[in-house]
């Protein structure tokens, strides 16, 4: 750790602060705009299973209220009632692999971008030495593939946890793969931040106790995020700062560490004044 931080670790200590720990991060819509592809590789997969299924962008929307490629194929079958509906319900497993193995074509073939600040604030994060955990939905297949094609080979050992996928019974909005994420972190989730981008993975990181940073993508623009503390476009990046939408405001107009820090200590201290009944809506209404 270089030696500034370790002073104002220390300073943070003496004043009762919990340090940050560790970042916890979301995948599909918060790592880069990667639904557009998961939608290509599902409208392949039907085509490729002779199905005449086809989801446009404005059924995509809907339709990722469910989460879990899976899950939302048989959510398909069971609301819409498409042709051939029966007999898919069968093969949806297989229909799936086919979808991932898809997807990670797309992603390796494709260029795929991560999000403004995202590349910088995981290398910041990893540098000072804090943890870097993942907690998706998506399989963990697709999780590899991405971070190997938009950051590098090398950024999947900086991650120290991964958590994907059907590791945990219940997918967001449950708690469980944040649950997860944190016991195999082994910190507390007042010492880490979460990063997401939609209703359902706001709710499932806050159920955990989670801080919260919401940057909405592209199909989830108008999900409800407004549990997170700090509402943003993006991370931001030097010279070109994230728009606030709500919430906690980055001093330099993009995240941070030092920013997140103080995020984390504002939302350690309404959590702590709403258990000893205090008025945390005053604080966050001063800010
Ligand atoms: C988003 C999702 C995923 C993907 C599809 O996950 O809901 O289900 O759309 O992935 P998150 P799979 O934002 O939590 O990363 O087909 O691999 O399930
Ligand atoms: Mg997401």
């Amino acid at each position: 750790m270089p030696r500034t931080s370790r002073r104002s670790a220390r300073a943070r200590q003496e004043s009762g602060a919990m340090p940050l720990e560790a970042l916890i991060f979301d995948v599909d819509g918060t790592l880069a705009e990667t639904e557009e592809l998961h939608r290509q590789a599902f409208n392949e997969a039907f085509r490729a299973f002779g199905l005449d299924w086809v989801w446009p962008r404005d059924l995509y929307r809907e339709l990722l209220g469910v989460t879990g490629g899976r899950e939302r194929i048989l959510h398909y079958i069971d609301h819409y009632a498409p042709a051939g509906g029966a007999g898919a319900r069968a093969k949806v497993s297989e229909m799936h692999a086919d979808k991932t193995v898809r997807y990670v074509k797309l992603i390796r073939a494709g260029d795929v971008a991560p999000r403004p600040g995202v590349r910088r604030l995981i290398a910041e994060a990893h540098d000072a030495g804090l943890r870097l955990a993942i907690a998706t939905t998506t399989r963990p297949g697709n999780v590899e593939a991405l971070l190997g094609a938009m950051i590098g080979r090398e950024a999947l050992s900086w991650f120290s946890v991964i958590a994907a996928g059907d590791i945990v019974p219940a997918k967001k909005p449950a708690r469980d793969i944040y649950d997860y994420a944190l016991r195999e972190l082994g910190c507390a989730a007042s010492a880490c931040v979460a990063f997401e981008d939609s209703a359902n993975g706001v709710r499932a990181a806050r159920q955990a106790g989670l801080a919260v940073v919401a940057t909405p993508s592209f199909f989830l623009s108008a999900d409800d995020v407004s549990e997170s503390a700090s509402v943003l476009s993006d991370l931001g990046e030097p010279g070109r700062p994230a728009r606030r939408l709500a919430g906690w405001r980055f001093a330099k107009g993009y995240v941070d560490l030092a920013g997140l820090r103080s995020m984390l200590d504002e939302a350690n201290e309404i959590k702590r004044k709403t258990s000893t009944g205090g008025s945390p809506r005053a604080d966050a209404a001063a800010r």
